[in-house]
């Protein structure tokens, strides 16, 4: 339940005890949808247990949002960006003050556990304090000119309206990567939220409006995405989308995107590595690669699905990852005791029980733990699957090189560091990657030859932080970056100016 009652719930589902009924918001009000329907969103841990129920919204919906953002827009683009910076630090002292809250209901939408919620939320904060701080800077260029008595300079300017598509696996740090640099830059926004996880961006929109910001600056539309995000991504005045999700989803928006000559920013899917060298610290090796495939229940877009260990460890390394992969709680992530919870739904848990059977059966892996569904006892009416190993996984088999986004890892075993970077590199993403190794020169030629926009030494593939950037190449992404300074170059344009003081007409390039 939201910590405080507002007109976005329906005053029967508060004398019923029903769950709450939550709004759209466009500009800066709460309405239901057109048409008045409505979906259900359940707790993955508890499919008993409904967390609240949704517009489901359409085309309709997605209009009236978008001509609120673009009503909005010619005055917020004309607020100096400092003052705009200051709403932002707002919504991040709203969201220290409710963490505890808004991170017990993201766990009960998305079942990761309390501690990975509070982390989420955390990366909210920290990407609020980031973008605001940069309200004070968001730097150009001043040089020099070619010719006399000429000022030149670069500055950066707003789009327009951005359409952003958000998922459920960081249901706040992801719509904070997109929204904050979004408005800071000047821009107008609607976001339509994974049908998993409204009520977290439903929590962050709130804080939007407690902070005082601006009617139509931000706006949600909550829905499916064949029926809300489809439409907002072919919306004429939507200038930019922005989306993070499946590559396969991702291509069908640039191609759309491209069509209607939009600017599009994508964040897909990984098959992110840990290479295990001979000379690694084990232990720690083994610490990270849990963690890096079964944080998040292995549904991040940086968990670490293979593991390509070298040849003269590779015993000692499975037994130990297999002993301390047996060890995981599974469990409702509200638990203390929980270390891995559900997977998302009932979609996620048929596409990752697939995957688990193509590993064990085409692939022809050693299961060497896990590899099935768990509903005993409290978790009968949950999407619990056991974490999962396979053994002696071929470089080229499906469970190597297809995103599962769950908590199943594959070791790969490999000759040498050469044979591990062509492993790693063989593979149709690129978003992370890891080296365990002593050795600093490898530690290096890795960093340097690793196909991937993210590389880490000694730690595992998950742990980005919010001011540096974040993204990856061949599937993974369309060239841009979220996070870092480079996040303003997705939600700006650049303008160059030029300022001739000379009273005469000069003309660069031209000898006279
Ligand atoms: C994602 O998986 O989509 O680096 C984002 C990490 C997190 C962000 C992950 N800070 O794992």
């Amino acid at each position: 339940m939201p910590a405080k009652q507002t007109s976005s719930q329906s005053p029967s589902a508060k004398k019923n005890h029903r769950p709450p009924t939550y709004a759209n918001y466009i500009n800066g009000e709460w309405a239901p949808s057109k048409s008045g329907e409505t979906f259900a969103n359940h707790n993955p841990a508890d499919t008993r247990d409904i967390v609240g129920y949704f517009p489901r919204s359409a085309a309709e919906d997605i209009d009236a949002a978008v001509a609120a953002a673009a009503e909005a827009y010619p005055k917020w683009r004309l607020v100096p960006a400092p003052k705009r910076a200051e709403y932002i630090f707002r919504v991040g002292e709203i969201l220290i003050r409710d963490k505890e809250a808004i991170s017990r209901d993201m766990t009960r939408e998305m079942g990761k556990t309390l501690k990975e919620t509070r982390g989420d939320t955390q990366e909210a904060i920290d990407m609020a304090y980031f973008v605001a701080g940069e309200g004070r800077r968001l730097y150009g260029q001043t040089t020099t000119s070619e010719l006399a008595d000429k000022f030149a300079m670069s500055v950066r300017d707003p789009i327009g309206v951005c359409g952003l598509i958000t998922p459920w696996n960081f249901p706040i740090a992801i719509p904070s990567w997109k929204i904050f640099p979004a408005i800071l830059c000047g821009n107008t926004v609607v976001i339509k939220p994974a049908e998993d996880t409204p009520l977290s961006v439903y929590r962050f929109v709130k804080a939007f409006e407690e902070a005082g910001l601006p009617p139509g600056v931000v706006n949600m539309v909550t829905g499916y995405g064949e029926t809300a995000g489809a439409p907002l991504v072919v919306h004429p005045t939507i200038r930019l989308v922005s989306f993070t999700g499946s590559t396969q989803v991702g291509r069908i928006i640039a191609m759309q995107a491209a069509d209607k000559g939009k600017k599009c920013s994508l964040e897909m899917g990984g098959k992110n590595a840990i290479l295990v060298m001979e000379d690694a610290n084990l232990e720690l090796a083994v610490e990270g690669a849990i963690w890096g495939a079964f944080g998040t229940a292995g549904q991040r877009c940086t968990a670490a699905s293979r593991l390509i260990v070298h040849k003269k460890v590779i015993k000692k390394f499975t037994q130990m990852l297999v002993e301390r992969a047996k060890g995981l709680r599974l469990g409702n992530g509200l638990d203390a005791a929980t270390d891995v919870g559900p997977v998302v739904n009932q979609e996620q848990l048929e596409r990752v029980l697939g995957y688990i059977e193509i590993g064990r059966s085409r692939d022809k892996a050693k299961l060497l733990c896990g590899g099935e569904r768990v509903a005993d006892g409290d978790l009968a009416h949950g999407y619990f699957i056991a974490p999962t190993v396979f053994g002696d996984v071929a470089p080229n088999a499906t469970i190597a090189q297809e995103e599962i986004f769950g908590p199943v890892t594959a070791i790969i075993p490999c000759q040498d560091f050469e044979d591990a970077m062509r492993i790693a590199n063989g593979v149709g993403y690129g978003l992370s990657a890891s080296i365990y190794t002593g050795d600093v020169n490898r530690a290096f030629r890795a960093m340097r030859d690793i196909e991937a926009g993210i590389c880490y030494v000694n730690a595992p593939t998950i742990g980005a932080e919010v001011h540096l950037p974040f993204g990856g190449v061949k599937g993974t992404g369309n060239g841009h970056r979220e996070g870092g300074l480079q996040a303003f170059d997705i939600f700006s344009e650049w303008k160059t100016l030029y300022v001739d003081f000379s009273g005469r007409l000069q003309k660069a390039q031209i000898a006279d």
